[in-house]
């Protein structure tokens, strides 16, 4: 089973996904281990890997360690082509489509593409959409692209339908790390209506409460990021995830487990 049909199984098994986003910048390894375990014990669906400059050199092998220690699924979540790792099972191959600079519209895919092949990662092609969250996020900085105004449903609906009639599998609406104001519930639940890939939603998501409010409106997958930065706040995950697993918080997936 490839990882995407896992994780739709995830999300039909238990309502909704539940994902932690890590960032190597971030922690040092001994501490990303500690919240990849408590992610694990938490019922933590997946970890998603990425940064918006990647300045660790510890990348590779954190990833390696993650995998040999733990069986969880590792995501690629990469903001450059240097965000490759042989280690992880899949990539979200992004297409940041909210935007119109070409560079992230389809040359680093370009460039990404023979080494995802070579180092034999899934890809999961995935409509990338930044929407405004009340200030200027790093991804839309990085991008050198214009979010989609928040209050603007019918646009956001619009790219995500084009995102789904070119062929990607999912749709992440993204607010950006530590947003002000996480994506609304109006625009997650409109975009959810009218496409039938899976909706993920990030991006200053802080409580299990606003975690749960995203799923109610539509949301396949949840992304939490800063707010498990701080290690007093490792025993929320859960929290969280018994907020995103409305169906069945109790159901264990078994993911199959691949250590290269
Ligand atoms: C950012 O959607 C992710 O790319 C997570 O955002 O760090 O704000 O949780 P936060």
């Amino acid at each position: 089973m490839t990882i995407y049909e896992q994780l739709l199984k995830v999300k039909d098994q238990k309502g909704s996904g539940y994902f932690v986003l890590i960032d190597p910048d971030k922690k040092s390894e001994a501490d990303t281990l500690k919240t990849v375990e408590a992610c694990v014990a938490g019922g933590v669906d997946a970890i998603l890997v990425g940064s918006s400059l990647l300045l660790s050199q510890r990348f590779n092998s954190t990833i390696k360690q993650i995998k040999t220690e733990f069986n969880v699924p590792v995501i690629l979540f990469p903001g450059s082509t240097i965000q490759l790792s042989e280690y992880a099972d899949a990539v979200l191959f992004l297409s940041l489509i909210s935007g119109r600079n070409p560079e992230f519209l389809i040359s680093t895919q370009v460039l990404g593409a023979p080494i995802i092949r070579k180092m034999a990662l899934e890809a999961i092609s995935t409509g990338y959409m930044l929407i405004e969250s009340g200030k200027t996020t790093a991804a839309e900085f990085m991008s050198n692209s214009k979010p989609i105004p928040r209050d603007k449903n019918d646009i956001a609906v619009a790219h995500a339908m084009a995102g789904e009639y070119l062929g990607m599998k999912m749709i992440y609406l993204e607010a950006g790390s530590g947003a002000t104001h996480p994506v609304p519930e109006e625009m997650i639940e409109a975009v959810s209506g009218y496409i039938t890939i899976p909706v993920i939603v990030g991006g200053g998501i802080s409580t299990p409460e606003a975690a749960r409010r995203k799923v109610e409106a539509g949301a396949a997958f949840i992304v939490t990021g800063n707010v498990l930065e701080a290690s007093e706040n490792i025993g929320l995950i859960k929290e969280f995830s018994d907020a995103v697993h409305w169906k069945n918080p109790t159901v264990e997936t078994h993911f199959l487990r691949k250590v290269k």
